[in-house]
């Protein structure tokens, strides 16, 4: 199951390691064949090579298009060494085999991500590449495929160990892993298109990513995990930069989702606002006069959980904000951009993962979510519902005040970044009480409402701030019993999307009470 290495093809964009690589081989004494760009690269270095288009007897043509298109190169990739037919074949056509290919592809990602233009991201569209990528990885009983720089290292060891050989369960691996490039280099490019024509139906949609990093375990020890990127251009955990602290987990990374996810219903222009996530559930969120007043006004809603939790603000950290954050343990902290004295603050607390994004993620913005199922993945367009959009409709006898009215939206926007069934409780633009993830809806509005009791201890508050404020509940009441619980915790207005059997039964409640309520018509179902 050894094969000896006697020719190679090197073709790569990414040209990183490639001497070193080739020079290696050289000194094993395999025969060196490249193209145009990669041939230029190694011959400069004084080392023997042959131009690709010397094995094909035709030039690279089309700029470049076609290049390693050609029976004489994919025949010597697919060829079977010990099939008297295939023999036969490579002599009467002068085939010689290739034991070994070592491509990397044109960067289609990086252009993507770079925002390149529609016809230089198609130009980048890599055609050849991955047809001898696909030719090298079937025929892995006899041809090694290295798709990757991580591997040139191994692969001179194993040569050296094997002298100049590779075993098949080394090619089978490789094969592998060349599969799962060529995959996730096509999943970029169908998303690719899907985004710049603006389609999000299924059919055109590929669910993929790339491997990002591996990280130490998933959501438990004894699981496995590893973060995959689709390449989306979306401000966010996928693609912000760690300033400091250690890798992200596999839960910081789902909270810190959840987190940014949710900050960016808060525009940065309508004003500073902080979100504090716990296991994917906000805790507290607030807007402030400034970033340290949204911060500590968040923090009030419900201080014991936040301890330890993650930090998401939708403008610059500025000093006097990261000053009040370190007071407390907390894991990560994202924000757009952090301010030089706020840096400094942080570095005190070397542990503390501290993520810039560049921006806010638009919550309108077109996208898909998946969710995995035994045997199978549930994909939908993300929930771009964002309640300025819709039409509110009073459906009670009193309207809400202007000031429960912006409340009221306020609480709707949290809400949809909460578990369901979900209720939120907010006053002036700070969250009051947030019940999550309960199997009733009244459950979470008791749950929501014992928590603002807690937090008026905790603070020393006269009372708690559900007291006069505004609820909202991301899907409709099934019956009027969570609605009286809301309005026995003190709510005064109400956000639902309604659309219950019962709803006449509900607002006939809260007419009763005098309670304002509105009805969204769009739900916000997040299970
Ligand atoms: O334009 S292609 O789709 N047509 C080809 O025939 C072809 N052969 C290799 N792209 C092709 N390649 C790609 O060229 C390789 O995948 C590699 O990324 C790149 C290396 O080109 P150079 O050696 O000229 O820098």
């Amino acid at each position: 199951d050894r094969v000896k290495i006697r020719t190679a093809l090197l073709s790569v964009s990414d040209k990183a390691g490639i001497i070193e690589l080739a020079k290696a081989l050289t000194e094993q004494g395999v025969r060196l064949l490249s193209t145009g760009g990669t041939h230029k690269a190694i011959a400069a270095a004084g080392l023997a090579v042959t131009d690709v288009s010397e094995v094909t007897g035709f030039p690279e043509i089309m700029d470049g298009r076609v290049k390693t298109l050609h029976p004489n190169v994919h025949g010597g990739l697919l060829s079977i060494r010990d099939d008297e037919e295939h023999v036969a074949a490579m002599k009467q056509h002068g085939i010689e085999g290739i034991d070994l290919a070592v491509i990397n592809l044109y960067p289609f990602e990086e252009v993507r991500a770079a925002g390149g233009d529609y016809p230089t991201t198609v130009e980048n569209i890599d055609i050849g590449g991955p047809a001898m990528i696909r030719a090298s990885a079937k025929n892995h009983a006899y041809v090694t495929i290295v798709t990757d720089p991580a591997d040139y290292a191994p692969l001179i060891e194993a040569l050296k160990a094997n002298g100049g050989e590779t075993e098949y369960a080394f090619r089978q691996k490789l094969a592998a892993k060349a599969y799962a490039r060529t995959a996730a280099y096509d999943t970029a490019i169908s998303n690719w298109f899907a985004e710049a024509l603006e389609i999000e139906t299924p059919a055109y949609r590929t669910i993929g990513g790339v491997l990002k990093e591996a990280m130490r375990y998933g959501e438990n020890p004894h699981q496995s995990a590893g973060f995959y990127v689709t390449g989306e251009n979306r401000p966010g955990v996928a693609t912000a930069t760690l300033l400091q602290g250690k890798q992200l987990s596999y839960n910081n990374i789902n909270d810190t989702d959840g987190a940014f996810e949710l900050i960016g219903e808060f525009a940065a222009d309508q004003g500073p606002a902080c979100a504090i996530i716990k296991h994917a559930n906000p805790c507290g969120v607030a807007t402030g006069s400034t970033l340290k007043d949204a911060y500590l006004r968040a923090l009030a809603c419900d201080s014991t959980s936040a301890f330890g939790g993650i930090i998401a603000l939708n403008q610059l950290l500025d000093g006097e904000t990261a000053e009040e954050i370190v007071k407390l343990f907390t894991e990560v902290i994202i924000a757009p951009e952090v301010s030089e004295e706020a840096k400094a603050i942080i570095a005190k607390k070397p542990n503390l993962r501290l993520l810039v994004t560049g921006g806010l993620p638009d919550p309108r913005s077109r996208g898909i979510t998946a969710k995995t199922v035994a045997g199978g993945l549930l994909v939908q367009s993300r929930d771009s519902g964002v309640i300025e959009d819709v039409e509110l409709k009073v459906v009670t006898k009193r309207a809400p005040t202007s000031t429960e009215m912006e409340d009221l939206k306020f609480a709707y926007k949290v809400a949809k970044h909460v578990k369901s069934n979900a209720i939120v409780y907010a006053k002036q633009g700070q969250t009051a009480g947030i019940g999550a993830g309960q199997m009733s809806r009244i459950d979470s509005a008791r749950i929501a409402g014992l928590k603002a009791e807690d937090a008026a201890r905790a603070m020393g508050w006269a009372e708690p701030m559900t007291k006069g404020s505004a609820v909202a509940s991301e899907a409709f009441f099934p019956f009027a019993d969570g609605l009286l619980s809301a309005i026995s915790a003190g709510a005064t207005a109400v956000i639902q999307p309604g659309g219950s059997m019962r709803d006449a039964e509900v607002i006939a409640a809260a007419d009763e009470h005098n309670v304002a309520m509105v009805f969204t018509g769009m739900r916000h179902f997040r299970h």
